[in-house]
């Protein structure tokens, strides 16, 4: 207040670069930059614990340096450390942005805005950290951000100011001001000092405890050794994939996979705590533990899921390998009641999907308690440790991520999370086709129209492709590891210079000709025919 006060009665301030600064009150500039460095680490551990662990940038930036070390050096630090490695290198990079931004309060103190190409530095270095995490989405990166530009260069600001009209009364007033006054003034910048300093700490090292929690489960994700399947999948033929430019690869990789849930933050779960109970209408309840299910002969299987949200044409649909063990297995250790009719299964986030009974029953139907996603173990943000996955059925009805229970029920009695939401009660997926490429502009000639179809469960028999209104012209379908899965397609377009509309419609194994009626996503799957816009020339 004073000095606001003081700068509006016009009084000198004082100019970049002045050199009256006193030194005597240098040291305490560096404690100003470390207190304000303190509070950005601290709020750099709050914001990563409500968004996600992957962006906590101490953790980001000790990876990265790791990365950047010699295997030598690796093993020496783990060898003489032990299993204090890990803690001995965040602790080096915390004292290293701490010491980095007490420079920062130096330079600040010396000259304004000096001081903030600390943070900015350590901003840029803890961005390009994240980055290179590979699970790391946008989410990632505002802890950094936040922390850095938002929390502890403002702060930064804010002590260094304290300090100056401590240490330098004849700036902001005339005359030497009375002993008391300049008590007052250092006493002003100790009490903020040491409040935010106190309050940082605590608040950080909380935050670490209670997210404590949370990385060990990612590092316990980290540490699962997926089983080898005792049934597994049907290698993907050499054909399955056409590999033309712009068309969506057979196999979505884990990265890519499209991701849809209610979760704010991504659950994480400890898998040695974790557990699968069947309860409800069964004869006897069945709880399965994390090393119990991986002992059990697990099966691989390529499956698309899709979102029931997904617009005609959209991207809500991914092909994955899924490793897991069936559901009907399970089932039959409990024996589920002769009126059951549903099994709700629920999620520790409180989402919850209902699936017909019958078709987690079918030995003919793959649906499977998942715990692998094309060889690795589930990612955190698609069900880590184990989720459900039914060929044929949309996700919202099936495919319960970060799963901890199966209730055996009816649906007279019973509904999953969206169905009072106004999404249909069953959900199976409805069949459909999408052009991937061309979009846009061509040249002349021969011009690949490719894509993808899928009627999970029941497989594609044919592909048609128009052009503008002339007769359909039938595509070559891609080979596929079975009905479960999308299979891409192909027709070679000769393409004639001009404005053209492509549209696409598939038919399924038992013969149903996609139907060109368009339906909105809600309640129960959009429907309608895929175009896209050519322009040849
Ligand atoms: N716990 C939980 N599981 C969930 C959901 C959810 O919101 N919460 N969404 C479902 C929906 S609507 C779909 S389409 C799939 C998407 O799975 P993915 O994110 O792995 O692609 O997860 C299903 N499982
Ligand atoms: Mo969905």
């Amino acid at each position: 207040m004073a000095l606001t006060a003081s700068r509006g009665s016009g009084v000198t301030s004082p100019t970049d670069g002045d050199h009256s600064a006193s030194n005597r009150h240098a040291g305490w500039a560096w404690l100003a930059g470390v207190v304000a460095g303190l509070a950005g680490l601290a709020s750099t551990q709050v914001i990563a614990w409500l968004l996600t662990p992957l962006g906590d940038p101490v953790s980001a930036v000790s990876e990265f340096l790791l990365g950047l070390f010699p295997s030598g050096l690796i093993n020496f630090g783990k060898d003489t450390l032990r299993f204090a490695d890990k803690p001995v290198l965040l602790i080096i990079v915390a004292l290293l942005a701490l010491a980095i931004t007490g420079l920062s309060g130096r330079l600040e103190y010396g000259r304004r805005w000096a001081g903030a190409i600390g943070p900015a530095v350590l901003c840029v270095l803890a961005v390009v950290a994240i980055a290179t995490r590979q699970d790391a989405g946008f989410d990632a990166f505002p802890p950094a951000i936040i922390g850095t530009v938002g929390v502890c260069y403002p702060l930064l600001r804010l002590l260094i100011g304290r300090l100056r009209y401590w240490a330098e009364p004849s700036v902001f007033l005339r005359a030497p001001r009375p002993r008391a006054q300049v008590r007052e003034a250092r006493r002003n910048f100790m009490i903020t000092s040491v409040a935010i300093g106190a309050a940082s700490i605590v608040v950080g090292t909380a935050t670490r405890a209670a997210a404590g929690g949370k990385s060990m489960a990612l590092k316990a994700r980290s540490l699962v050794t997926l089983p080898k399947p005792a049934t597994p999948a049907p290698p993907v033929p050499a054909g399955a994939d056409l590999k033309l430019d712009g068309l969506t690869p057979y196999v979505t990789g884990n990265g890519v996979f499209y991701r849809i849930d209610t979760a704010f933050q991504v659950p994480i779960v400890d898998p040695d705590t974790w557990s699968l109970t069947i309860t409800g209408l069964v004869e006897h309840e069945v709880t399965i533990s994390w090393k119990e299910l991986l002992a059990l002969p697990l099966t691989e299987h390529y499956v698309t899921l899709t979102c029931v949200s997904n617009e005609v044409g959209g991207g809500l649909a991914g092909n994955a390998r899924w490793l897991g063990y069936p559901v009907r297995e399970l089932l039959k250790r409990a024996v589920p009641r002769a009126d059951a009719d549903m099994v709700l299964s629920a999620s520790v986030d409180g989402f919850t999907a209902g699936t017909p009974l019958d078709a987690l029953t079918d030995p003919h139907r793959e649906a499977i308690i998942a715990v692998g996603m094309n060889g690795q173990p589930l990612p955190a943000e698609h069900g880590f440790p184990a989720r459900m996955v039914v060929p044929g059925l949309y996700g919202y009805v099936s495919a319960t991520k970060w799963i901890h229970s199966l209730k055996v029920t009816t649906y007279a009695g019973d509904q999953g999370y969206w169905t009072p939401l106004g999404w249909s009660a069953r959900g199976p997926i409805k069949l459909a086709s999408r052009i991937d490429t061309p979009t846009g502009q061509v040249k002349p000639g021969k011009v690949p129209v490719a894509g993808v179809a899928w009627a999970q469960h029941t497989g594609i028999s044919r592909v048609e492709v128009r052009v503008d209104d002339k007769p359909w012209q039938t595509a070559k379908l891609a080979e596929t590891t079975g009905p479960d899965t999308w299979r891409q397609w192909v027709w070679i377009w000769d393409a004639e210079p001009g404005h053209h509309t492509l549209t696409v419609r598939a038919t399924d194994a038992d013969g149903r000709v996609q139907t060109s009626q368009q339906a909105p996503p809600a309640p129960n799957g959009a429907t309608g025919w895929d175009s896209k816009d050519v322009t040849v020339g």
